[in-house]
């Protein structure tokens, strides 16, 4: 494993300090790490868009023709292009903060579409494909990042809770959610239901995601763990996080863990299509670790240039998940440039309508603070509430003398 060549130096003659450092071999190895998934990656579509056989998971994706993959094709053209509207959106300062997708479509929009309608998923904060997958409103993600709301949609009715801000916080809600589902008798068959949480390749030091493993694993829970590996949290590469493969990880807490190509939807829906299965029929929790890459900040208060070397990034964009799918669908006569013109042409109004719409978003109130806190009255907060508008009136008035 380049990896562990990377973390494990071998002990020199030298002092500590200075046999720790390592050789120029490992610190190519490690720059690999960051870019090639090795032979255990999990591929259905090569970068140059050429199908590979799987007999694994072939079985997973027999239904997607021609028109299924244009839709996913078009899936991930329209959540990209809110991306991007939503980045030059923060930059003209309509948003306060933005948290790129930009790279990671084919592994949100992969697994997002696996799941069913009865299953429940559990993001953190960049799981913007996952949320349109499951059929929020993008719209109503713009207001958590405009700062007008915390949440924007019914997470029961769309079986998408509220983005997370704290690393690896969900995975934590997630287990307990999964153990519900398998204390109330919803495993075990292909009816059953089954629960999926996002983190990233960073969360995965987080004391909050290994409890999370350990209770999934003793409770037999349905949980899908779904690692998106973009290589980086933040400034932080994963081989300073790990000295293994992340998925290998699954193997200490005794389920099963896979590596995918996180660039490959058809891979991403295959593999957790699988993964929901196992767990739905009580063979979970199963970890995927999703190998790709965020081509874009951390957030739009970050510069990457700081930090990493350009040629990764151009390393990774010949890998761009959108571009294999058009490869292969161009070269196997299955779209032509009408239908790629006229995704491209959708997409530009459905960002036209969400930037539209976050320039007249509506300001909440702000007692709106107070509000769906609780499913009942609650005369502590209510308290507070009177007291907050109180206060506010004390404003008016000083304003009026
Ligand atoms: C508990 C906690 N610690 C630190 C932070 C600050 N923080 C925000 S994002 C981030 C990096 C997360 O990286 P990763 O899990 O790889 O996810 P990615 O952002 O790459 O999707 C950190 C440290 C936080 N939000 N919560
Ligand atoms: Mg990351």
């Amino acid at each position: 494993m380049p990896s562990e060549q990377w973390t494990h130096p071998e002990p020199g003659d030298g002092p500590a300090a200075v046999a720790a450092q390592p050789s120029p071999e490992q610190v190519i190895a490690g720059l690999r790490a960051t870019s090639e998934g090795g032979a255990e990656l999990t591929q259905l579509l090569t970068p140059e868009g050429e199908r590979v056989p799987s007999p694994q998971f072939d079985k997973y994706v027999e239904d997607i023709d021609a028109e299924a993959l244009r839709g996913l094709y078009r899936d991930m053209v329209l959540v990209r292009r809110a991306d991007r509207e939503a980045n030059a959106m923060q930059r003209q300062g309509q948003l306060g903060i933005w948290v790129p997708l930009l790279g990671q479509e084919a592994a949100q929009i992969g697994s997002g579409r696996a799941l069913k309608p009865n299953d429940m998923a559990f993001p953190s904060y960049r799981e913007h494909g996952v949320a349109y997958a499951r059929g929020v409103d993008m719209k109503d993600l713009l207001g958590i990042f405009r700062c007008t709301d915390h949440s924007g949609w019914d997470y029961q009715r769309h079986g998408f809770h509220p983005y997370t801000i704290v690393i690896g916080n969900q995975v934590l809600n997630a287990a307990g959610y999964a153990m519900g589902q398998k204390f109330e008798g919803k495993v075990g068959d292909d009816d059953g239901e089954a629960t999926i949480v996002y983190f990233g390749d960073g969360a995965t030091s987080q004391g909050d995601v290994h409890e999370g493993f350990v209770w999934a694993a003793v409770y037999d829970a349905p949980l899908v763990f779904f690692c998106q590996n973009n290589q980086w949290a933040i400034s932080e590469p994963t081989e300073r996080q790990s000295r293994l493969p992340l998925y290998q990880r699954a193997r200490g807490y005794g389920f099963p863990g896979i590596r995918v190509d996180g660039n490959d939807v058809l891979a991403c829906l295959a593999v957790s299509r699988w993964a929901l299965d196992e767990c739905r029929h009580g063979n979970g929790p199963v970890l995927i670790e999703a190998f790709t890459y965020r081509m874009d900040a951390h957030t739009t208060t970050d510069d990457p240039t700081r930090y990493r070397l350009s040629d990764e990034l151009e390393e990774w964009k010949l890998k761009d998940p959108i571009e294999r799918v058009r490869a292969y669908l161009a070269r196997n006569g299955h779209a032509d440039q009408a239908f790629f013109d006229s995704v491209q042409a959708e997409a530009d109004s459905f960002a036209a309508d969400l930037r539209e719409y976050t320039f007249n978003m509506p300001e909440p109130p702000p007692e709106r603070i107070f509000s769906n806190v609780y499913a009942e009255g609650n005369p502590v907060l209510e308290a507070q509430r009177e007291e907050f508008l109180s206060y506010l009136d004390g404003f008016v008035s000083a304003g009026e003398h």
